[in-house]
């Protein structure tokens, strides 16, 4: 009989107990599934990231040319003076020549066996062997930074390759069109500071997209995996030993920097208490980041920044910054930084044949 009332009291409280169960347990998922997405959620979209892509030209990669990217910091592979790394070469802005980075390897006695390379970024774009120097970084495994050409390449290649570059060249034959403004947005947006001549945009987008094109896909994929800053170790009296493309702001940690900057910085100017680049005037970096330097009594905890970037001052030795684009691309010198243990260092030039920009 109590097997079959519905109304006995132990089944009904077992029943209601596993309804009970099934509800908490569903109330539970939907909170878990709640959670979960919320951070998709809030996580802007690369439209709402690349404010300035329009219609079809929103980026692959979301966070190209938007300044929030944050800064990847990565150590190099090797110490100096351990496992056969008897030196390390730091080179300035090769910038696709590589007949002069072959001399200049000749005139170092480059091994690799005993040698590592660290390739300050400006890699790639205005020379004649771009694919030949990334090639030969990827071969024997070199280090790199990320340069702001570079970075532009990466830009052009994700927002114009195919379809957007024919839109870009029917949009060239009028000059002053608006439409030429909006397609220039998303590589402008590559640019620390925006560049008014659209035209002269134009052609360099569909350069960069020809030879992201030609260096091929796993010149391409080594591009973009490089860090933007190099933590090389500590060096003698040069301290803690850092390589990024252009400069640091001073008093700011390198993951705390902004991307943009860090690629293009010369100059900057202080603004509500911190500095911020500006294109004109203003104070050099390197000498903000020197006396700042100098603060630290022991020059082994002192941090000494390798960049590039900056041709129109060239070669630049001084105490905690050492500038090594010497304008290989203009008929300058491309240099070498070259680190032994225990030793000061040194560094080792050639000449270069000068290269006019095609987009001018
Ligand atoms: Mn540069």
């Amino acid at each position: 009989m109590a097997r079959t009332n519905p109304a006995s009291p132990a089944p009904r409280s077992r029943r209601s107990w596993v309804r009970h169960m099934v509800a908490w347990t569903l109330a539970a998922l939907a909170v878990l599934f709640f959670c979960t997405h919320l951070d998709k959620l809030h996580r802007p979209s690369s439209k709402q990231l690349n404010s300035r892509s329009v219609g079809r030209f929103a980026p692959r990669d979301v966070s190209l040319g938007t300044p929030d990217i944050a800064v990847k910091v990565e150590n190099i592979p090797v110490t100096l003076g351990k496992r056969d790394v008897e030196r390390l070469l730091i080179i300035g802005d090769v910038h696709g020549m590589g007949k002069e980075l072959n001399t200049l390897l000749e005139k170092v006695i480059y091994d690799k066996k005993h040698d590592h390379v660290i390739l300050v970024g400006d890699v790639v774009t205005l020379g004649l062997e771009n694919k030949d120097v990334v090639d030969l970084a990827r071969k024997d495994k070199w280090s790199a930074v990320t340069g702001n050409h570079e970075w532009q390449l990466l830009a052009a290649f994700d927002n114009y390759n195919s379809y957007d570059l024919e839109k870009l060249t029917s949009a060239l034959k009028d000059p002053q069109s608006p439409e030429l403004g909006k397609l220039t947005s998303a590589y402008n947006d590559a640019h620390l500071f925006p560049q008014p001549d659209k035209v002269k945009l134009a052609k360099k987008i569909k350069l960069d997209v020809q030879l992201a094109n030609d260096l091929g896909d796993a010149n391409l994929k080594w591009i973009r995996g490089l860090p933007h800053v190099l933590r090389v170790g500590d060096i003698q009296s040069l301290g803690h030993v850092v390589v990024v493309h252009a400069g640091f702001i001073p008093n700011v940690e390198f993951k705390d920097q902004s991307l943009l900057t860090i690629l293009n910085l010369m100059n900057m100017q202080a603004e509500d208490g911190t500095y911020k680049p500006v294109e004109k005037g203003g104070e050099w970096w390197a000498d903000a980041w020197n006396s700042l330097q100098k603060q630290t009594e022991d020059e082994q905890k002192r941090t000494t920044v390798v960049y590039g970037h900056d041709q129109g001052r060239g070669l630049k030795l001084e105490s905690n910054t050492l500038g090594l684009d010497s304008g290989c691309k203009k008929g300058g010198t491309l240099t070498a930084l070259i680190l032994k243990p225990g030793k000061d260092y040194e560094t080792e030039s050639v000449k270069c044949r000068t290269m006019k920009k095609k987009y001018e």
